[in-house]
């Protein structure tokens, strides 16, 4: 199936976002094949800087990442993604989530992280990335394990914040009704 149609991000409180995604096998070539450039449009239409499959209800360990520096792409593919080493220092920056639309807090993490991961052609690959990169790719993972930014922030701030969405979401389909 090849459909350019955009793929609907899942919001908090879907119970898919909060599963573990299983690896990447050789019988899901096609699945990313396809997947992948899809996950991609969505991503760059929301707009975002990094999508992972859970997002579009896809178990899969799958992320899709372009930080889209002076308007050029520049798209980046993780196939089963790892963080294989982080520094001991720690930098704070602010995160928001397309899944959380309109929620922004300041989230602590490792500053630099080393990442293996395959390419589409199923070449292992690693990077090092610190600054937003880093961010991004630290955030893409969790959600391969179904943790979200605001796990990340005190139980006070992160339930501030979940309410906060739940009752923008509702004031929203209100409109819509
Ligand atoms: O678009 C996104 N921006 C962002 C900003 C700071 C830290 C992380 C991110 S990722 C986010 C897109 C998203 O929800 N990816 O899962
Ligand atoms: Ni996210």
């Amino acid at each position: 199936m090849s459909d350019d149609a955009l793929l609907p991000i899942l919001l908090v409180p879907d119970a898919r976002l909060r599963a573990r995604a299983r690896p990447v096998g050789p019988g899901d070539a096609d699945t990313v094949r396809d997947l992948a450039p899809r996950m991609l449009a969505s991503m760059y239409a929301a707009p975002g800087i990094g999508l992972a499959a859970p997002q579009v209800g896809v178990g899969l360990r799958l992320v899709v990442v372009d930080l889209q520096k002076d308007e050029a792409r520049d798209p980046l593919v993780l196939v089963n993604p790892e963080i294989v080493a982080t520094s001991a220092e720690q930098a704070t920056r602010e995160e928001g989530c397309l899944s959380l639309p309109g929620q922004y807090a300041e989230v602590t993490r490792p500053a630099r992280v080393r990442l293996r991961y395959q390419d589409l052609t199923g070449a292992r690959r690693e990077i090092e990335a610190e600054g937003l990169l880093s961010t991004c790719l630290q955030h893409e993972v969790d959600h391969l394990d179904g943790v979200l930014f605001v796990d990340h922030l005190s139980p006070l701030k992160r339930n501030m914040i979940l309410r906060k969405l739940a009752k923008e979401l509702k004031a929203k389909a209100r409109e819509r009704a």
